[in-house]
């Protein structure tokens, strides 16, 4: 990006956080609580924290937007796959490779692991070792909708992290394909709790960052998808002149940087990324939502965070289940097994 560019749409991303939250200030619908987290966890041992990791990703933000995706994206990938127990943020050990090493993962921005331990370090500091790094990365993940000029949210804290490492299947497993189509995902998501309209409102998260040539160019050659826009289609052939050519381009063509519900308009000019994202107007099911969020961006924040906090909450570890890590990348020392033994019954006792 030219640095008028960004300086640009660092101005329109000023305006839009100065004046647009106050559509979600009236009472919101959110889900009910997985037991084990609550909406004050650390309100009296971290009052802070919401603070703390605000101002420091409005810091991070200032310098380079597109970290905002990289985190928000990490988080969905950590929930997905065994729950949100900070497991994607475990570097790969001699233990065996963990979820970074899984292909989805190969695109992850490695700065957003950096960001998410800074953020510990300062939470730590500030507090003690008492937030987990899985409620670091939730929060994260919200105020990266919020600074990029989306909707405010309650996030529900308490997680625990967890001990193992999710394997390179469950990854694959978990995490839907790019070449998925609506019906595919649509089945996908079901099994973890989420209908059609939870499917259409995570996937705004698309609004933001940024894709490979190889999560799209299969739309591209050797036959161009018949659901995909001829200028459109042009000008990607031309970032990317191959099947699986080096390249990048942005998610959202409308407001590439701006957390807005302009993914849903690119999806109904047939300006969709991947499959996974075009297929949403295509499919009859799902059609129509991608339309009333087009048209209503109010519903769509409402949704997404009604959503986002589901996300939050797949099979979390509470209670004295997992750890809180010290280092977001590796899990605490090894404790003795009878150590690990009482804990374990703890966990079941207080899960009564
Ligand atoms: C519904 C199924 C989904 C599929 C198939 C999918 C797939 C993908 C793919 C293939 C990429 C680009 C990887 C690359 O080529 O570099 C990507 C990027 C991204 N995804 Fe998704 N995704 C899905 C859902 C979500 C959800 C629920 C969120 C968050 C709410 C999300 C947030 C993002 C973000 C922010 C990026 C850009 C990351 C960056 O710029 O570093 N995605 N996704
Ligand atoms: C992409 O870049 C890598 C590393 O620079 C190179 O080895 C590979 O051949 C390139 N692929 C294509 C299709 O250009
Ligand atoms: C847009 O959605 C919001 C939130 O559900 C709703 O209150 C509002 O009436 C809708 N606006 C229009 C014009 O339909
Ligand atoms: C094998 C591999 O490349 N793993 C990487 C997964 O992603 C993280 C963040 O980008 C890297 O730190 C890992 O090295």
């Amino acid at each position: 990006m030219t640095s008028s560019a960004s300086f640009i749409s660092l101005l329109f991303l000023s305006s839009l956080i100065l004046g647009s939250h106050l559509s979600l200030t009236r009472a919101q619908p959110t889900p009910p609580l997985v037991g084990g987290l609550s909406w004050t966890f650390h309100r009296t041992n971290c009052p802070n924290l919401e603070t703390i990791v605000r101002d420091y990703l409005r810091q991070v933000f200032r310098d380079d937007i597109g970290q905002a995706a990289g985190l928000l994206r990490i988080h969905f990938h950590d929930c997905f796959v065994q729950g949100c127990d900070g497991s994607v943020l475990l570097a790969g050990s001699a233990s065996g490779p963990g979820e970074q090493e899984a292909p989805p993962n190969l695109t992850l921005r490695p700065q957003a692991f950096t960001i998410i331990n800074e953020l510990r370090n300062r939470i730590h500091r500030a507090c003690g070792q008492i937030v987990s790094c899985s409620d670091i990365t939730a929060l994260a993940a919200r105020d990266s909708v919020f600074l990029s000029g989306g909707p405010d949210y309650r996030v529900p804290l308490g997680r625990r992290d967890g001990l193992t490492f999710a394997t390179r299947d469950a990854t694959l497993e978990n995490l839907p394909f790019f070449g998925s189509t609506a019906r595919e995902l649509i089945a996908s998501v079901a099994t973890k709790g989420f209908d059609a309209t939870d499917l259409v409102a995570i996937s705004g998260g698309h609004t933001i960052g940024r894709g490979n040539c190889g999560s799209f160019t299969a739309r591209l050659y050797p036959n161009q998808d018949v659901n995909m826009d001829q200028t459109y289609a042009k000008n990607l052939k031309r970032i990317c002149p191959a099947l699986n050519s080096n390249g990048t381009t942005v998610l959202d063509i409308r407001t590439p940087n701006i957390f807005d519900n302009r993914y849903y308009v690119d999806l109904m000019n047939r300006q969709g990324l991947f499959m996974s994202d075009q297929d949403l107007y295509t499919d009859r099911t799902t059609r129509p939502i991608v339309t009333s969020f087009a048209i209503n961006q109010t519903l769509f924040y409402e949704r997404f965070a009604f959503s986002m906090i589901k996300i939050g909450m797949l099979d979390v570890l509470t209670g004295t289940q997992g750890e809180v890590r010290a280092d977001c990348s590796r899990r605490n020392a090894a404790r003795t097994y009878v150590t690990t033994l009482v804990d374990d019954q703890e966990g079941e006792i207080a899960s009564f």
